[in-house]
């Protein structure tokens, strides 16, 4: 039997070789992403803390995008069989100006052991086509109903996929043949795409169609990570490719690793058929795939994370009116707002509960007879516990956002006297039919459980009783 975190690495390992092939700017960000890490970890002794080099040379994410609930559900399955599930809800419709008619989640593993083995995640997009600022009552019809006479996933992968599911892994020969049609079905399509359909639906949106317009899906882009995003943006550029103008999310500062950094270029031009409305086959290009390199740092808390969102609006309002007296960069902008704003060590985020971390007795705690403090900051302090910070597992709205725009040629239109439809996380889990869970829970119950599992080896009662209260 082949176990789950097996199809799983098996899954990333061979998306990466299929990609690679694909997209060829991809093999080269692997390669410089590869020397970066080489180098920080030389460098830097402490750059396994948010994860060990094994885990980093083969930590990936992917994005894909469907069209409908159907096909939502079905992935849902397929990625089941690979111990990855929905965690989080993004709404990118509002996140931006440009049309991005879609909402998220993300399948990855959830429980530490197993992100520990291989920590694959995919950021998944379903077309919402019935949110009228995009979509007219027509259009609906017309979209709903190409995006349901198509199959994106054989029935033969998901019959192993519910098998691989209840079993947890498959024989060889069946994990063999369940891998190849999973790699499969996220392959760029040799179909001829219909034109005149494409074009229509690019002119309301670029992700529209590059969902509906086709009668297949592909993987988006393929994400490695990267410990000295800095150092990759450069050497990148240094290699002819042209990355976007910024890094996204947390600046470069002199504090730990916070949430996720993100940078990317746009891939070239891919050769695709096409099939004209005169009927006869041509072949040109599209522009829709993307290279993508991130740096992951601590899963901060509810608190934290409101701490990160004040310091980017106010970023954005500095960067307002810095535009007009002209070049400041965010960066330049955001680090001494971070530098003020943000505690500088693991310590004070742990203690100031804005960030999440496993705990554990300390070696050299006191053994003097004084009994341990019963808050955390004094725990911290006077030597009785030791933090280990939680890796940020999960993406950021607005860098999610920025990746669907930076790709798109044309803005697409809305009509913005209209409503858009609702979506949460709860109508998100209905139609996938598996609960999407709530990344900041997932994140809080491991810290609690080692919390309550170190203040008991500590017999720290009172703490015990101040900060596990249940
Ligand atoms: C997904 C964009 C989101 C990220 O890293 O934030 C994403 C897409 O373009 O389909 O991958
Ligand atoms: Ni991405």
């Amino acid at each position: 039997m082949i176990p789950t975190w097996r199809l799983r690495a098996a899954f990333a390992r061979r998306l990466s070789a299929m990609y690679g092939a694909e997209v060829p700017a991809y093999t080269t960000l692997l390669e410089v992403t590869g020397q970066v890490n080489d180098e920080a970890a030389r460098r830097d002794p402490g750059a396994g803390r948010l994860g060990g080099t094994e885990r980093v040379a083969v930590e990936r994410h992917g994005a894909v995008r469907v069209g409908t609930p159907r096909e939502l559900r079905q992935a849902a399955q397929v990625f089941a069989a690979l111990g990855m599930h929905p965690v989080g809800f993004y709404d990118l419709r509002d996140a931006t100006t440009s049309a991005v008619p879609v909402v998220s989640t993300a399948f990855r593993p959830v429980e530490p052991d197993e992100l520990d083995r291989n920590p694959f995640r995919v950021f998944t997009s379903m077309l919402t086509t019935a949110d009228r600022r995009f979509f007219d009552a027509a259009l609906q019809a017309r979209l709903e109903a190409f995006l349901d006479r198509r199959t994106l996933f054989p029935p033969e992968l998901l019959t192993l996929a519910g098998r691989a599911e209840r079993e947890h892994g498959l024989v060889p020969e069946q994990a063999e043949r369940f891998l190849a049609l999973a790699v499969a079905a996220f392959e760029l399509s040799r179909e001829p795409v219909d034109r005149a359909w494409y074009r229509e639906l690019a002119r309301v949106s670029a992700v529209a169609a590059d969902i509906g317009g086709v009668t297949s899906t592909h993987l988006n882009h393929l994400t490695p990570r990267v410990l000295d995003i800095d150092a990759l943006y450069r050497r990148m550029a240094d290699r002819g490719i042209t990355m976007i103008d910024e890094i996204q999310g947390p600046p470069r500062w002199d504090g730990p690793d916070v949430l996720l950094r993100q940078t990317s270029f746009r891939a070239l031009d891919e050769p695709r058929t096409f099939r004209e409305p005169d009927g006869s086959v041509t072949t040109g290009t599209l522009r829709v795939r993307f290279g993508e390199v991130e740096a992951r740092g601590i899963a901060l808390s509810r608190a934290g994370r409101a701490r990160y969102d004040a310091l980017v609006a106010e970023t954005d309002r500095r960067l307002a009116g810095a535009a007009a007296d002209g070049g400041a960069t965010r960066q330049d902008v955001a680090r001494p707002l971070w530098e003020a704003g943000f505690p500088h060590s693991e310590q004070r985020i742990a203690a100031g509960g804005l960030g999440y971390f496993t705990y554990a007795p300390a070696a050299a705690r006191p053994r003097d007879g004084r009994r341990p403090p019963a808050d955390l900051a004094g725990l911290l302090e006077h030597g009785w516990l030791t933090a280990r910070p939680i890796v940020y597992e999960d993406f950021l709205p607005r860098s999610a956002a920025g990746i669907f725009t930076s790709n798109l040629s044309g803005q697409g239109t809305r009509d913005t006297a209209r409503t858009g439809t609702h979506y949460d996380a709860h109508r998100l889990a209905e139609a996938i039919g598996r609960p999407v869970r709530d990344p900041f829970q997932l994140y809080a119950a491991q810290q609690d459980a080692s919390l309550r599992q170190a203040l008991d080896a500590l017999g720290a009662d009172d703490a015990r009783r101040n900060l596990c209260p249940s």
